[in-house]
């Protein structure tokens, strides 16, 4: 049992609601209520890199500026879920409903003993000690999201500051955006100093064919620059195909993962926000990873060795 008593399909797993000053959205998926036990049994020391805490929204409140309002995911259930699903630790990554108000991921950083490390949303005019309190908790990047319907624009100049102000603290800089906007973004994104982490392979549209242009431009940004890594995740956000398997995504996932053994994390990104064609099992999620890494090898590269280095080599 976990140290909150909350195991995941038991009473008491599922959230039923946002808490703190309003309801969550009225269309809202919550996170999965029964997840199977995954038949994979990820390799020891194995991390979900790609993950959110949101709120409670009583004790850590949603920000005036997000897009939207959640169900209420906490730390407790976070880590309920990664034993559950076999893993030792968590990258938690700031969602856009708390904007760059880091409390709830400080807060969880700090209550989990050093088994998860943070990236961060913050603002250009961050002081020095706010960046290295964040860095004690276990903060090693920051966020720039592109995704136009989950943030207002931030201009060039800001998200350059940003890098200036993080590059010292040795942190990386994760980046979310659709494929569609890739030609338009590409050179800024080949131009950032740090390493560059690419969401969810880029979003790419699926329908299209693995050796089309649109997704020939992602590897060639890849191949282009070795500080640019990939997140393998998300089969549930970009298939067309759906679940339990799906098939529609794995080849582009699997490409990735041959060519960049080095340079790509898998996460599950629990508790999923936004989505509206179903709630992936977090069990069938894990089940994914074979077939986008066939052998131990890869296995081990993806969900050990390449997070080890990129958020715990100090
Ligand atoms: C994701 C995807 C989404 C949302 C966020 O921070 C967020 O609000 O990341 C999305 O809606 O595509 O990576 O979890």
């Amino acid at each position: 049992m976990s140290r909150s008593g909350v195991i995941p399909g038991a009473p008491g797993w599922a959230s039923a609601s946002a808490s703190g000053a309003t309801p969550m959205d009225r269309n809202w998926l919550c996170f999965h209520p029964a997840p199977r036990r995954p038949s994979f049994v990820p390799p020891p020391g194995a991390v979900d890199a790609h993950c959110h805490v949101f709120g409670p929204g009583a004790a850590f409140p949603y920000a005036p500026e997000r897009k939207y309002t959640p169900c209420d995911a906490p730390k407790e259930k976070l880590w309920a879920l990664r034993d559950y699903l076999g893993f030792e630790r968590n990258v938690i990554v700031q969602a856009t409903c708390h904007g760059a108000d880091n409390r709830a991921l400080v807060d969880a950083l700090r209550d989990s003993g050093g088994r998860a490390r943070g990236v961060a949303t913050v603002r250009a005019d961050i002081t020095e000690a706010q960046l290295r309190e964040l860095d004690a908790a276990g903060v090693r990047g920051v966020r720039f999201n592109f995704v136009k319907r989950l943030v207002d624009t931030t201009p060039r100049e800001v998200l350059l500051e940003i890098t200036r102000r993080i590059a010292p603290l040795g942190w990386h800089i994760v980046i979310y955006f659709e494929a569609a906007e890739l030609p338009e973004l590409y050179d800024f994104f080949a131009s950032l100093p740090t390493v560059v982490v690419v969401d969810h392979m880029g979003r790419p549209d699926v329908g299209k064919p693995v050796d089309g242009p649109e997704f020939a431009l992602f590897m060639k940004l890849m191949r282009e620059h070795p500080n640019i890594w990939s997140k393998v995740s998300c089969p549930d956000r970009l298939s067309q195909s759906g679940p339990p398997n799906y098939a529609d995504v794995v080849p582009f996932a699997r490409r990735l993962v041959e060519a960049f053994a080095d340079r790509v994390l898998w996460g599950t990104d629990w508790p999923h926000p936004n989505l509206k064609s179903h709630m992936p099992d977090d069990g069938q999620l894990v089940d994914f990873i074979p077939a986008i890494a066939p052998d131990a090898d890869l296995q081990r590269k993806l969900l050990v060795d390449n997070p080890a280095r990129l958020y715990w080599a100090r």
